[in-house]
C-alpha cells in the first residue's frame, strides 16, 4: 500500500512539475496535453507509464495505430494486454478516448473489454470513440496477410507486419472509401451502402479476400450491426474534437498515448519497414484534433537497450542465441504482446535516440527495464554512427536504408552490476554501476531522465532526483 501510494504521489508530482516547468517557459496557463511516445522501435513500456500517469489524469486518448499495438500492464499482480483500449481504462475515474487517427477492429475492441467487465459493457461508459475514426474490417486483416505473402517472394521480403490489417485500413482511409464510425452509427442504409462500396473495391483489387457483393445475410454486416447497437446504447461514438476542446477549456489533464514508436513512423521511420500511422508528436494533433499550442509536454519512453519486431535495419542488433543478446531476450521476456513473436534485441542506440529527439523534442524521458541489464558483465552503448570513417552528424538518421546498412556503430563500454534492482525506489538505491549507466545515457542524449523503471509493476518505477 505504501509503495502504491508513493508511486501515485510521484506520478502526480511529476505531472505537476512538468506543467509548472512549461508554464515557466511559456507563461501559459491553459496548456493541458501531455504526450507519451515510444522513442525507439516500440515496446519500450509506454503502456505502463500511461497507466501510472493516468492516476492523475482526467482523459487518456489514443491517437494512432490499431490493434497492432500491444501495451502490457501489471496491476496488483494481474497482467492486462491492451491493443486498442487506452491504458486509462484501469482507472475508474478516467475518461478514455479513441481518436480519429485510430483504425478500430470492433471484434478485438469488444474482446478486450471482456477483460474488464465480462460482457456487461459497463466500462463502455468510460470510453468514447471518435465519429471520425475508421472501422477496420476483417477483410483488411486478410489483405494484410495477402500483401505480406506476396512480398515474401520479392527482394525486400515481407515487412513482418502484425497482420492486424492496419496498413490496409489506412490505405482505405487514404483511398477515401473507408468506413467511419459516423457511418456505422448513422442510418442503416448508409452503413450498407458504404460497406458495399468498400467490399466491391476490395474484391476488385484483392480477389479472394471478400465476396464480390454484400448480401443481406452477410456475417460481418450482422456483427457490425450488433456492435453498433452496443456502442449506441452507451453513446460511445461522439465528436471528440469538441469533447477534447471542452476538457481543455475545463483545465482537465489529457494524456495522449502513443502506439508503436518513432522509428516505425510512416514518415520518419525506417521506411518501408514501418507501420502505417504517424507515431510521432505531429500524430497527436492530426489523430486527436488538438492544436499544437495545447501540447504541454512530450515524454519519450526509452528502453535501456533496443528491441525491434519485424524486419528492417537494426544497427546495434545482437544475436539471440548466446551472450548479451540471449540475456536481453530471456531476462527481458522480449516477445510480442500482440503476436507472441520473438523480438530482436540489441544495445542501446544513442544516434537513433538523438534523431527521435530531433523529431519529437522530448521534455523528459522515462528509462525502462534497467533491471533487465542486471547480470551482464559489461554493457555497451552505441554512441555514434560512422560511414567510411566519417562520423555522421548528431541527430541525423540516413533516410536511405542502403546508407543505414553501411553505418559502423561506435560503442562505449561500461561495467555491469549483479544486484537485483527490483526493490530500488530511488536513484540512490541503485548500485553505483547502474547509476553510472543512467548518467551515461543522460549525457549521451543531452536530455533529462525523469523516471527509471525497474520492473513491470505499477510501482516498479522511481522519479529521478
Ligand atoms: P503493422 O502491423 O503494419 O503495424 O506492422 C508494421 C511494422 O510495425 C511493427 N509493429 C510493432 N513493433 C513493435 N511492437 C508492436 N506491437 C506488438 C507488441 C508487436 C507484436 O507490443 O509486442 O506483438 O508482434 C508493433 N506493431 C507493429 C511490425 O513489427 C512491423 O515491423
Ligand atoms: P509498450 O508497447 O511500449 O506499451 O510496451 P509492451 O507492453 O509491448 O512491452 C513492454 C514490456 O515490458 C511489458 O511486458 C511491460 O510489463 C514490461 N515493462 C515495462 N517497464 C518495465 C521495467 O521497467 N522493467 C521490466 N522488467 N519490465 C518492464
Ligand atoms: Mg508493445
Amino acid at each position: 500500500v505504501l509503495a502504491a501510494g508513493a508511486a501515485g504521489l510521484a506520478a502526480g508530482l511529476v505531472v505537476e512539475r512538468l506543467r509548472r516547468k512549461q508554464k515557466d517557459v511559456t507563461g501559459r496557463h491553459d496548456a493541458r496535453v501531455i504526450v507519451v511516445l515510444g522513442a525507439q522501435w516500440g515496446d519500450e513500456g509506454k503502456g505502463k507509464l500511461v497507466d501510472v500517469l493516468a492516476g492523475r489524469a482526467d482523459v487518456v486518448a489514443r491517437f494512432n495505430g490499431g490493434a497492432n499495438a500491444g501495451h502490457s500492464l501489471v496491476v496488483d499482480g494481474k497482467t492486462y494486454a491492451f491493443h486498442l483500449l487506452p491504458c486509462g481504462m484501469l482507472r475508474a475515474d478516467c475518461e478514455n478516448v479513441i481518436g480519429n487517427g485510430v483504425v478500430v477492429h470492433l471484434p478485438t475492441l469488444f474482446e478486450e473489454l471482456r477483460q474488464l467487465d465480462d460482457g456487461t459493457d459497463a466500462s463502455l461508459e468510460r470510453l468514447v470513440v471518435s465519429s471520425r475514426a475508421h472501422v477496420l474490417l476483417d477483410a483488411h486483416r486478410v489483405i494484410d496477410g495477402m500483401i505480406e505473402d506476396e512480398k515474401r517472394g520479392r527482394s525486400t521480403g515481407s515487412l513482418g507486419t502484425t497482420k492486424r490489417g492496419v496498413g490496409p485500413a489506412y490505405a482505405s482511409k487514404m483511398n477515401r472509401n473507408g468506413l467511419r464510425f459516423c457511418d456505422l452509427v448513422g442510418p442503416d442504409d448508409v452503413l450498407v451502402e458504404r460497406l458495399g462500396a468498400l467490399r466491391a473495391f476490395q474484391h476488385a483489387h484483392y480477389r479472394g479476400c471478400v465476396p464480390p457483393t454484400l448480401e443481406a445475410d452477410d456475417e460481418e454486416l450482422g456483427k457490425l450491426r450488433q456492435f453498433r447497437d452496443r456502442l449506441v446504447a452507451k453513446n460511445v461514438v461522439r465528436d471528440t474534437v469538441t469533447l477534447l476542446r471542452d476538457r481543455i477549456a475545463a483545465n482537465r489533464t489529457i494524456l495522449a498515448e502513443g502506439a508503436n514508436a518513432a522509428l516505425l513512423d510512416a514518415d520518419f521511420g525506417t521506411y518501408p519497414y514501418v507501420t502505417s500511422s504517424s507515431t510521432t508528436v505531429g500524430g497527436v494533433c492530426t489523430g486527436l484534433g488538438v492544436p499544437p499550442s495545447q501540447v504541454d509536454c512530450v515524454i519519450g519512453v526509452v528502453k535501456a537497450y533496443t528491441t525491434r519486431v519485424g524486419a528492417g535495419p537494426f544497427p546495434t542488433e545482437l544475436g539471440l542465441d548466446a551472450g548479451a543478446g540471449r540475456h536481453l531476450s530471456s531476462v527481458g521476456h522480449e516477445y510480442g504482446t500482440t503476436t507472441g513473436r520473438k523480438r530482436r534485441c540489441g544495445w542501446l542506440d544513442v544516434p537513433l535516440l538523438r534523431y527521435s529527439h530531433a523529431v519529437n523534442g522530448y521534455d523528459s524521458i522515462n528509462l525502462t527495464k534497467l533491471d533487465v541489464l542486471t547480470g551482464l558483465d559489461a554493457l555497451k552503448i552505441g554512441v555514434e554512427y560512422a560511414i567510411d570513417g566519417e562520423v555522421l552528424p548528431r541527430g541525423y538518421m540516413p533516410a536511405s536504408l542502403d546508407e543505414l546498412a553501411r553505418v559502423d556503430v561506435r560503442y562505449v563500454e561500461l561495467p555491469g552490476w549483479t544486484e537485483d534492482l527490483s526493490l530500488c525506489r530511488a536513484f540512490a538505491d541503485l548500485p553505483a554501476n547502474a547509476r553510472r549507466y543512467v548518467r551515461a545515457v543522460e549525457e549521451a542524449l543531452g536530455g533529462r531522465i525523469s523516471w527509471v523503471g525497474v520492473g513491470p509493476g505499477r510501482d516498479d518505477m522511481f522519479v529521478m532526483p
